[in-house]
């Protein structure tokens, strides 16, 4: 069993209260890891190096010193790239192609792209007239938020928290990491990387703990924290929100999202198949991305379920290195819990099962893990819990369509809105949707194609804000205008 410590001031530190939380593999169940639970003292002693390292060795560094030192993260993380894939694997039970092609990949990629942006970004300047003819002349200069709250999830932990750790720290910032309780390994690990580079201590702290009266809170509630990053649910965001209230400070957050994914009777049928089966179930359904709703044109609407179902009934569960294996648990018992009650809520409503609705008979110690099978329904009312609700589980609801307005307008009605995906070959059609969709970002024809100097964010109650190349200077850093009088 892995022992797993804070990472304050360049060091490893249990809690000085000697408190401790188990995390047990989402594949059997079985506790693999003890961490230490940061209290008030410990987020206090983060909150203090954070501010030391920032008005110390880091925040003296030029911007080509910092670049070159994140360079050396990338190249570090892709060094220990094992590592990483074992970490996470251990975490999620997700399989392990999934680590090695997208989800740690993308955490070396996540500090290379974002130094390049901020060695690259320009300032802006205006000439103004002054009424004694000799003008002045405006600059602004971009300056670190100072110490960083970053709030974490459990589903694609080491990606999501490098998308955030990366350009507060390109952006010269310092942080205080909160991973999720269910995922505390990567967050730890990169500790190790920081200190291997050469980060000055202090930059990258990791307090580990819970949401409520524990170290999620008590970031958000401390006055030494100048902003807040958080991805997660729409209900923990607006908790934040309030407690980032105090002291007027900023927020960032990637939140829930109830995804719509459209598809034409004229799209390339396979390629539809394929790119809504991805969409709905990869990571098990849990990626807030995902397409929990397919609305499908009629005249392909049976063919369609029909070629979904072969697709979920193909998957094959198992451990994440069984090389036969290509579908994982869900993160926990307790997420296990949440999604079967809405494979029965899905029944109550009067949904036509297709495919699945239940837990997969698992062999030996397996069968105490947090498997679930892929779940498709059809015929629900749009009103229906399952239709409207954020489940992040392996399932989708599909419905028939008729029109273009048709979709459009069920598309929309959610409150969230975060990403979408159409398959259409009629590309005048898919651009007239694009600007008709009321989300962060629509995908055409794909899904999860990431440009990492795009804009991302949600729409509506799926976010605040945009992350991504330049977009996330917004939040990482204060514009300050300097004006000198000629
Ligand atoms: P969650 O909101 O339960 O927890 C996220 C983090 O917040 C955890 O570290 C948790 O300990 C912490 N937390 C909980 N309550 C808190 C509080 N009151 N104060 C401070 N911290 C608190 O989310 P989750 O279950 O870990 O992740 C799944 C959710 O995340 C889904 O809703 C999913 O859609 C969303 N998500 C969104 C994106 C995106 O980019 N939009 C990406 C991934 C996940
Ligand atoms: C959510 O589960 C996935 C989010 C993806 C990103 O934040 C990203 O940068 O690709």
């Amino acid at each position: 069993m892995r022992k797993i410590e804070n990472f304050i001031a360049g060091e490893y530190v249990a809690a000085a209260s000697g408190k401790r939380f188990d995390k047990r593999s989402p594949l059997d169940n079985r506790v693999i890891a003890s961490i230490a639970e940061a209290g008030r003292a410990e987020v206090d002693a983060a909150v203090k190096a954070a501010r030391g390292a920032l008005h110390g060795e880091w925040g003296g560094l030029s911007t080509d010193q910092r670049v070159e030192l994140l360079y050396g993260v990338a190249n570090e993380i892709t060094r220990r790239f094992d590592d990483f894939v074992e970490a996470e694997m251990a975490d999620t039970g997700q399989p392990s192609h999934v680590m090695k092609h997208v989800f740690i990949p993308r955490g070396a990629a996540n500090f290379k792209v974002f130094a390049d942006v901020i060695k690259n970004v320009a300032s802006e300047s205006f000439q103004m007239a002054t009424p004694d003819g000799r003008g002045a002349l405006n600059y602004s200069m971009r300056v670190p938020k100072g110490v960083v709250g970053v709030i974490c999830p459990w589903n694609a932990p080491f990606m999501l928290m490098t998308w955030k750790v990366g350009p507060a720290l390109a952006c010269g910032n310092t942080v205080i990491v909160k991973p999720s309780e269910e995922s505390p390994q990567t967050a730890a690990l990169l500790g190790e990387v920081m200190n291997a580079v050469g980060i000055p201590k202090g930059v990258y702290n990791v307090v580990h703990g819970f949401g409520p009266d524990s170290a999620g809170e008590f970031i958000t509630q401390h006055p030494g924290v100048n902003a807040i990053t958080f991805t997660g649910e729409t209900r923990t965001g607006a908790a934040i929100m309030k407690a980032a209230s105090e002291g007027m400070r900023d927020v960032s957050f990637e939140l829930g999202g109830k995804n719509a994914g459209i598809v034409f009777a004229d799209a390339d049928f396979d390629a539809a198949v394929d790119g809504i089966f991805r969409s709905a179930f990869l990571n098990s359904g849990q990626v807030c991305l995902g397409t929990e709703r397919v609305y499908v044109e009629r005249p392909i609407f049976e063919r369609f379920v029909q070629a979904l179902k072969v697709k979920a009934e193909g998957v094959k569960f198992g451990r994440p290195d069984d090389h036969n294996a290509n579908y994982g648990p869900l993160i926990s018992q307790e997420h296990r819990d949440k999604v079967l009650s809405y494979y029965r809520k899905a029944v109550e409503e009067g949904a036509t099962v297709v495919t699945g609705g239940g837990v997969p008979e698992m062999p030996g110690e397996l069968a105490e893990g947090s498997w679930v099978q892929p779940t498709i329904w059809t015929g629900l009312a749009d009103d229906s819990a399952v239709v409207t609700e954020e489940i992040f589980g392996p399932c989708c609801h599909i419905r028939p369509f008729d029109s273009e307005n048709e979709v459009v307008a069920l598309a929309n009605d959610n409150v969230y809105g975060l990403s979408t995906t159409i398959w259409t070959n009629d590309l005048a059609r898919a651009h007239r949707m694009a600007a008709r969709v009321e989300v962060g970002i629509t995908w055409i024809n794909s899904w999860f194609l990431r440009d990492l100097r795009t804009a991302f964010g949600g729409a509506k109650q799926s976010g605040i804000g945009r992350e991504g190349g330049v977009h996330s200077l917004e939040f990482y850093t204060e514009t300050r205008n300097v004006c000198v009088k000629l």
